[in-house]
């Protein structure tokens, strides 16, 4: 690998990493993982010597492809480089870098661009799930330039909406993988959830936390820490996870009553860092758990009325908009989300 490995580096949503193309990388998956963890500079909580930006969100990698799938444009694996550990691990999705999958497919000419906006098809190889990206691709290139916002980025860009269909039970076999609405651990009432990204959400009061916090203080709030770790450590087998103690799932997810108009206000860690705002399915999951009658996320929600419900969810930079569409029995069908992404370097990276 003297030679470098050509890569796209981007940002997708609120994170940032290399976008490869699978044919670039070791097919094996070992080599594969030493190779991301040198480009990255892991272990390593400054990762000097590498690309990472020292933030578990700014430590990611998108291995794209052309699909085989009927209907589907390109299939993406998701690859979390932890930062100061040697572990790479594919057990989680990524909404986020989900966000650059279909423009880094239009620029090496895996999918061609379709009139001013291209509809991108990906099959999230993590979680075995189909999502359908919207590109802006006027004149048949991708622009990136735009009037779209989203909390947690500088600035504008070009909006990539992105949308979900069937995401219940993605890496843990049900939306409720226990079956309950509340299960008690450690003391605390949880729900135990995946709608895309296995969560556990819980009131922040229950943990010692107000659900109001910035992330520097939460990331220093060892007591409420360690009381959520011990939490997730127990939930791991009972979500189908098994033992998750060098897993990045499930998320932790601190809930309160909405301070800003909308619907939860949340605090996320991924598991051990807090997040800066929210993940895409992570929100996703939070909103889905608001739904669920007697959850704690249900107590401190505000839930809007009618079939197709527009949630805010408040997070420390901002908020994040999950439009989600429930059934008659009131089970959510569908979500919908706005990002932004950005190209960022093209070039060749070395390990
Ligand atoms: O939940 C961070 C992120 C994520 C994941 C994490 C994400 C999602 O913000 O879909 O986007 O939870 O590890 O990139």
């Amino acid at each position: 690998m003297s030679d470098g490995v050509p890569v796209l580096w981007m940002r997708g949503g609120t994170s940032k990493g290399g976008f490869f193309l699978k044919d670039d990388l070791p097919a094996d998956a070992a080599a594969r993982d030493a190779l991301l963890l040198r480009i990255m500079g892991s272990p390593d909580p400054r990762q000097i010597d590498g690309m990472g930006g020292a933030d578990p969100l700014t430590s990611k990698v998108a291995v794209v492809s052309r699909s085989a799938r009927e209907g589907v444009d390109l299939d993406y694996l998701f690859l979390q480089v932890f930062v100061d550990q040697a572990i790479v691990t594919d057990r989680q999705n990524c909404g986020n870098m989900l966000a650059g999958v279909g423009p880094f497919g239009i620029e090496r000419g895996l999918v061609p661009a379709a009139g001013d906006e291209t509809r991108v098809t990906i099959f999230m190889e993590n979680t075995g799930q189909v999502a359908v990206a919207t590109v802006q691709t006027p004149g048949g290139r991708v622009t990136y330039s735009g009037d779209a916002r989203i909390d947690g980025v500088p600035g504008s860009a070009a909006p990539v909406p992105l949308e979900f269909r069937d995401t219940a039970g993605s890496s843990c076999g049900a939306l409720l993988p226990t079956g309950n609405a509340v299960d008690m651990i450690e003391g605390v009432a949880c729900t135990l959830v995946d709608n895309g990204m296995p969560c556990i959400v819980l009131k922040a009061a229950d943990v010692g936390a107000s659900g109001y916090e910035e992330r520097e203080t939460l990331d220093a709030a060892e007591e409420v820490k360690a009381r959520i770790e011990a939490i997730r450590l127990a939930a791991g087998p009972m979500m189908n996870l098994g033992d998750v103690t060098e897993l990045s799932v499930p998320k932790m997810m601190l809930v309160a009553p909405p301070r800003h108009g909308g619907a939860v206000t949340v605090r996320s860690f991924i598991p051990r860092r807090a997040h800066a705002s929210i993940g895409v399915l992570g929100a996703v999951s939070v909103a889905t758990a608001c739904l669920v009658p007697g959850s704690p996320a249900a107590e401190v929600a505000d839930i809007p009325q009618g079939a197709r419900k527009t949630l805010s969810v408040e997070h420390p930079t901002g908020e994040m908009t999950c439009v989600l569409e429930t059934d008659a029995a009131g089970a959510v069908i569908s979500a919908a989300l706005l990002r932004t992404a950005r190209k960022l370097m093209d070039g060749v990276v070395f390990a």
